[in-house]
């Protein structure tokens, strides 16, 4: 349980109360290895510095803006080494521990995060915030006192990939709501954030010498929702945002379904993009999908996305270039006219130097063969089985990569409770679809089971054997919101929080360390309950995690 630690509790009463009493860590998600200090701790104070190398010295800066507003003290950001009595981001870490990995020594004498690179860094520094107590968080001035626990902590992640999808297309976000996703998600050491950038209802990026997709295709958003677009200098202002903290932008421009916007958008000049079933195309602005689709043998499709994957790759540091590819009915593009799309757009997109990232039904193109880039197939099947897990089964014999997004797992747009379900706990969730998730899907179903085996292996009916997706073909895990229901931060943190956390803990905490399991979450997910209060994060308070 959730028990409090008091520090050195034997003792004269006068030594008692010369100890603050200190709670125990609860911290999402879970490090790899974690021991207590017994009888020690640091409590800041108005003295207390931050010292940081010189590569760490922009995530020190960070720590002391989270810190600042709550404690009132100055905390003064210096370059220097660890010394007694500071906070101290060294990157002398062991570079065993990789990237991402750091260690973080408390007690006495001060906290020290060493690691190798920044964003290891920037991992210890949000492991710290959630050594403090939960009103550190407060952007206002609370009384403390500010102790962190003796701990020692190696950590370091089990995938590479750990991510949040956002749909900005159904209803448009802003530039602001998004950055502070980004800094919602990233204190769970979530390190990537896929934009959704276009569907039937919107096109949402500027693309130079293609006014007609902004000016025609972002005119609305889903349900008659207000449109809107961000021009480029914007998207670069939220890729250098997420940047600093440590989130890699994928962009989704999803082909050849789910392009309504676009083909409104050339309706007039290049009405030849157009081939799906909706013809004349007219807008469609309700949920609807599998009804629109590019033309594969119109050249003006192909320089349409070569425009669209070369300057959006230009502007992304990240590896990735997400090409969509879900939902196109073989009654619009057949199976091999589906295939020789994928087959045409991944090489431009290679040639773009990036790595194609698509949903699952991508691998139905001729990734591993000559002249195909490498590729990475995002599963978004349910349970496993199913046509879907047997197109995650066709990427990894193609040698592709795959991430799990699992739809009635991790599809944090999915209602907590339905009108159908059986749970006669808590209201039925206001906002969210329920396909994938018809008796709900509350936290412990996103947080109950394994990336790695997810997807067994299978024998189809013609005595093909499909391999099952392991360990070794998995990059990682992305919770995706769907914004069919989601109109603004309120309700996207809604449905994020508390699922989100979940899918970064099964992304960075191996299945066997001890805690890792839904018992121990459920305590260490309610103490950060007080954090999303401090902060202003809307969330569900699911009657499964005991808040405190
Ligand atoms: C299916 S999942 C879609 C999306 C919808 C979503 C709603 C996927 C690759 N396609 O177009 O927004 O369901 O849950």
């Amino acid at each position: 349980g959730a028990a409090s630690l008091t520090a050195a509790v034997s003792g004269t009463p006068a030594a008692q109360a010369a100890v603050a009493p200190v709670t125990a860590p609860q911290l999402v998600p879970l490090p790899q290895e974690m021991s207590l200090r017994s009888g020690q701790s640091f409590t800041l104070s108005a003295d207390t510095r931050i010292v940081a190398a010189q590569g760490a010295l922009a995530v020190a800066q960070q720590l002391a803006a989270v810190l600042r507003p709550s404690t009132g003290y100055a905390l003064p950001v210096s370059t220097g080494a660890p010394q007694p009595g500071t906070l101290a981001l060294a990157l002398d870490g062991a570079t065993s521990l990789g990237d991402e990995g750091y260690t973080l020594e408390s007690g006495s004498t001060g906290v020290v995060v060493r690691a190798h690179t920044a964003h290891g860094a920037f991992n210890g520094v949000q492991t710290l915030r959630q050594l403090l107590p939960a009103w550190v968080e407060s952007p206002t001035v609370r009384p403390g006192p500010w102790t962190v626990p003796g701990v020692s902590i190696t950590d370091e992640p089990r995938f590479g990939y750990r991510g949040a999808m956002l749909d900005i297309a159904r209803h448009f976000q802003t530039v602001d709501t998004v950055k502070r996703i980004i800094d919602e998600i990233s204190m769970y050491k979530i390190n990537t954030l896929h934009l959704h950038l276009a569907d039937d209802q919107g096109w949402r990026i500027a693309i130079n010498g293609r006014p007609e997709l902004t000016t025609i295709g972002a005119q609305f958003g889903i349900d008659n929702s207000p449109g809107g677009y961000w021009t480029q200098a914007e998207y670069v202002d939220v890729v250098q945002y997420a940047a600093s903290r440590f989130v890699t932008i994928v962009p989704e421009i999803d082909t050849p379904g789910h392009t309504n916007a676009a083909i409104m958008a050339y309706a007039d000049i290049h009405p030849d993009i157009n081939c799906s079933a909706n013809k004349p195309p007219r807008w469609n602005l309700s949920g609807d999908v599998g009804y629109s689709a590019l033309c594969p043998d119109s050249p003006n499709t192909w320089a349409l996305l070569t425009d669209v994957i070369n300057q959006l790759s230009a502007l992304t540091p990240g590896p990735y270039y997400h090409i969509g590819g879900d939902e196109v009915p073989t009654t619009i593009l057949t199976q091999q006219q589906y295939a020789d799309f994928i087959n045409r757009e991944a090489p431009i997109v290679g040639a773009a130097g990036k790595i194609v990232m698509g949903w699952n039904e991508i691998s139905e193109g001729d990734f591993g063969q000559p002249g195909m880039p490498q590729g990475v197939v995002q599963f978004w099947g349910t349970g496993g089985t199913g046509s879907g897990g047997d197109s995650a089964r066709r990427a990894v014999q193609k040698g592709m990569k795959v991430v799990m997004s699992p739809a009635d797992r991790a599809y944090v747009d999915q209602k907590y409770v339905t009108s159908r379900t059986t749970n006669p706990n808590g209201p039925v969730t206001p906002i969210g679809l329920n396909w994938a998730c018809p008796r709900g899907c509350d936290v412990d179903t996103a947080y109950n089971w394994d990336p790695a085996t997810l997807v067994p292996a299978r024998t189809t009916s013609t005595g093909e054997v499909l391999p099952a997706v392991t360990e070794s073909d998995v990059i990682g895990v992305e919770g995706a919101l769907w914004s069919e229901t989601v109109k603004n931060l309120s309700d996207a943190e809604y449905l994020y929080f508390p699922r989100l956390p979940a899918i970064a803990e099964l992304g960075w905490s191996p299945a066997g360390v001890p805690g890792r399991t839904f018992d121990e979450f459920k305590v260490r997910l309610a103490a950060q309950g007080a954090r999303w209060t401090a902060m202003g994060v809307n969330f569900y308070p699911s009657p499964l995690v005991p808040w405190r």
